[in-house]
């Protein structure tokens, strides 16, 4: 008689560096991952996965994940690798390292992380602590959102803003910067739910996209200039009278300074600057001031300029001018992340970190190892785990180059061998997320959500944090409680469950239930600045920060030193202009005059899945958009092979001529695999690794490049 096989059901949580965090259900049968679906319970994720997931149970049986350690057998970068055992893999990890401390000191050694894997457990921060207790370099990560986050807590403090579900109630909703469709996707039904009712959906982006074609309203600032926007919407709002003042004067600091610095900001020089017209920023700031409750969702590309932070800044005081925390589904949405109730400091044991040691930061890896920042000592050792920096950080002929030194030991921990693990001296299966225990906080919404291991590892796969265990017992650290703890034990650790957030649920509620809502008033009634209480030093919205210097919020960096870079900040908010624009530098745009933004690929989720054939069918091949003026003037037509450059280097891609970009501004989306490209390049190629003004952000969105035919 046949059995019947035995099926399972897990809770799950999206591991990835996206806002949504989806609650998931992995279906098991005989130990098999047979389908993951979304959890159709969860009020914001709603059961729908995106297309990036919506096969992840197959994902998982990729055959070309890395299912055992390797180790290096051909040149670095040409992927002969040769299959050894996790002994040998963390015996040679142990004897190099300690070759290097002796020669060089801990410090040669790098760690460098991202979000990949976005848990608590497995994420960002999970091998800070050992890096720390081992005396390694810091690596700072400001890959995203830093430099937004460095101007919100200065302007309204750790506050999670207005609930995403609340957008129910909104009646004018403006998406700043944000391609939701595709990067923010279980938030839109409840913009499209406010537009049923009425509300009008406004899109600020560079270019027309799909989020911006789904509008009521779609203005197309240059990009870079959206500081001068903003403070020409402040501006118009001064001048037309629509300012809440009583509100403005019992919860803001700063009145009179920035009317005064606002009024600079003359319908002429805003709509010179941004390209949008006087009336529509008239149009806007009246709308917006008078629709309420009106509300923004900043989007993470807002920072990615010379201006960012202080774009932000000027962004933040939008909402507090015209009053609208006043009303639930009113003010602004950032991140919810700060209501997070984690003990960051428990995750990355910043207690651990010696006097003096070093900062490098993720955006600028090709540096770091090429010598142009004249590293003593040097960088010999690097482990890369939860990123793909060849593919997502800037300069990435630097790093490269940088990667192909034959004097660094390099070590990465991941799923596949991607065109950063192609240069690795050893390569370590990690888990994905079916095959691991994790919690997951999100920057999207306001659930904790439990990921549950639901099936055995594959091959030899271990988890991120099993690896640190394995490696802290081979440096002896298993002195510290905190590195002998399960995955589990580790998710159970680091939450402050006498938070008031947690509201008394334990590990057990999540077990049962498989995600929370934190406590922090429901999408009906959260209305958590009405009579301001902010989480500022004056409990008001600062436009006015007196004696800030620049600093990068944690958790990008782990309360190392807060305050560490010593420039002063700009008291009020402000326009500070992009680098690279042929406003802003002429010569430079002589050569090279269009302006490059590369955001998110709606079939990929950065680097992930864009080595999977059936996701690069459905992203399409790496397109190049431009302007038909901007196309005719080179004699490109549509669907011709081209080739985008500048000084620090190129990538081709087909030219995709249309109106949706407008003259002097090209699109091409992130996350292609150079070594699947047609050359031997993809849009990092050609982007900055300057940081932004605040918080050691990326620059994505300031930089010039050229476009020719390939012949
Ligand atoms: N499908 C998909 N979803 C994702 C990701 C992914 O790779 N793919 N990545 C995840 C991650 S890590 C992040 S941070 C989020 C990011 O999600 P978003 O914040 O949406 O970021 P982007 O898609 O990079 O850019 C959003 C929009 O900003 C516009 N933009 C760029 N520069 C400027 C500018 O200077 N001014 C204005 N007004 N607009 C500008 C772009 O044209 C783009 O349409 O998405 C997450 N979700
Ligand atoms: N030009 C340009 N560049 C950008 C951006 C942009 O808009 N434009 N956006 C920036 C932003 S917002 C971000 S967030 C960064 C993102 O950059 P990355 O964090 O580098 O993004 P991913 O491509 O997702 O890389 C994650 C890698 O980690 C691996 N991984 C996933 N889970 C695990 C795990 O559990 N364990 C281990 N060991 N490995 C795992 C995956 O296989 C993948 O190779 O890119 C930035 N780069
Ligand atoms: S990538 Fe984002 S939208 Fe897609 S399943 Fe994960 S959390 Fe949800
Ligand atoms: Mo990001």
């Amino acid at each position: 008689m046949n059995e019947q096989p035995k099926r399972e059901t897990f809770f799950g949580g999206c591991p990835h560096d996206c806002p949504d965090t989806c609650a998931m259900l992995y279906e098991v049968e005989d130990g098999q991952l047979v389908d993951v679906r979304g959890n159709k319970e969860h009020p914001m994720t709603r059961g729908g996965l995106c297309v990036k997931l919506k096969d992840f149970h197959e994902h998982h049986y990729n055959p070309d994940r890395v299912l055992y350690p390797l180790r290096r057998v051909g040149p670095k970068g040409s992927r002969q690798f040769e299959r050894i055992s996790w002994d040998e893999a963390i015996t040679e990890i142990h004897t190099r390292w300690t070759d290097i401390i002796a020669q060089y000191g801990s410090q040669a050694i790098l760690p460098y992380s991202y979000l990949g894997n976005e848990g608590l457990v497995q994420g960002l921060t999970c091998g800070d602590a050992f890096f720390n207790r081992l005396g390694t370099t810091v690596n700072e990560k400001t890959f995203c959102a830093s430099g937004s986050s460095t101007a919100w807590l200065l302007t309204v403090g750790p506050t999670g803003g207005v609930d995403p579900e609340s957008f129910v109630h909104s009646k004018y909703i403006v998406i700043w910067a944000c391609n939701s469709i595709s990067t923010n996707l279980h938030h839109w039904p409840f913009v499209l739910e406010a537009q049923k009712k009425g509300a009008k959906v406004v899109v600020i982006d560079s270019y027309r996209s799909r989020t911006a074609k789904a509008a009521d309203w779609h203005i197309a600032p240059k990009p870079g200039t959206d500081g001068a926007l903003a403070m020409g919407i402040i501006a118009a709002m001064i001048r037309g009278g629509y300012v809440d003042d009583d509100w403005v004067h019992a919860h803001t600091v700063a009145i009179p300074s920035l009317p005064q610095r606002a009024l600079d900001f003359t319908p002429d020089y805003v709509e010179k600057v941004t390209g949008v017209s006087a009336e529509d920023v008239a149009q806007f700031a009246r709308e917006f001031a008078s629709v309420q409750p009106s509300v923004i969702r900043m989007g993470v590309a807002l920072e990615r300029h010379a201006g960012g932070g202080q774009t932000v800044r000027a962004v933040c005081a939008i909402p507090a001018l015209a009053g609208s925390w006043r009303h639930v589904g009113g003010g602004l949405l950032q991140m919810p992340l700060w209501e997070f109730p984690i003990d960051w400091a428990k995750v990355s044991r910043p207690d651990y970190i010696r006097p003096c040691t070093r900062v490098v930061n993720n955006l600028q890896l090709g540096r770091a190892l090429t010598g142009d920042m004249r590293l003593d000592p040097p960088v010999m050792g690097l482990f890369v785990y939860n990123t793909n920096p060849v593919s997502q950080a800037p300069e990435s002929n630097r790093i490269v180059e940088g990667l192909s030194r034959e004097d660094l030991f390099f070590v990465t921990a991941e799923h596949f061998v991607t065109d950063t693990a192609a240069y690795a001296d050893i390569v370590l299966p990690a888990t994905m997320a079916g095959e691991h225990d994790d919690m997951m906080f999100s920057w999207g919404h306001f659930y904790l959500t439990l990921n549950e291991k639901a099936i055995e590892p594959r091959g030899e796969a271990k988890s991120n944090a099993e690896i640190f265990r394995l490696l802290s017992k081979a440096f002896g650290f298993d002195d510290d409680p905190r590195f002998t703890m399960s995955d589990m034990e580790l998710a159970e650790h680091y939450i402050q469950w006498d938070a008031p957030q947690m509201a008394g649920v334990d590990m057990d509620y999540f077990r049962r239930h498989g995600y929370f809502h934190l406590a922090v008033g429901t999408p009906d009634d959260r209305l958590p600045h009405a009579d301001g209480n902010f989480p500022t030093p004056s409990g008001k919205v600062e436009f006015l920060v007196k004696g800030a210097t620049n600093f990068v919020a944690p958790p990008f960096r782990m309360m190392y030193e807060d305050k560490q870079s010593g420039e002063d900040v700009d008291p009020l908010p402000g326009y500070l202009p992009p680098r690279e624009s042929p406003a802003t530098n002429r010569k430079l745009a002589d050569q090279y005059p269009l302006n490059i933004i590369s955001p998110k690929s709606h079939g990929f989720l950065n680097s992930c899945y864009a080595n999977e054939p059936h996701k690069i069918r459905g992203q399409g091949e790496q397109f190049v958009l431009m302007n038909k003026a901007d196309a005719k003037a080179r004699s490109i037509r549509d669907g011709d092979p081209v080739r985008v450059y500048n000084d620090r280097g190129d990538f081709e891609g087909l030219a995709r001529v249309s109106d949706d970009v407008n003259k002097g501004v090209i699109v091409a989306t992130l996350g292609y695999w150079r070594s699947l490209n047609r050359s031997d390049g993809a849009v990092n190629c050609i982007s900055s690794d300057e940081f932004a003004s605040l918080g050691h952000a990326p620059t994505f969105s300031d930089n010039l490049v050229q476009v020719r035919r390939v012949n």
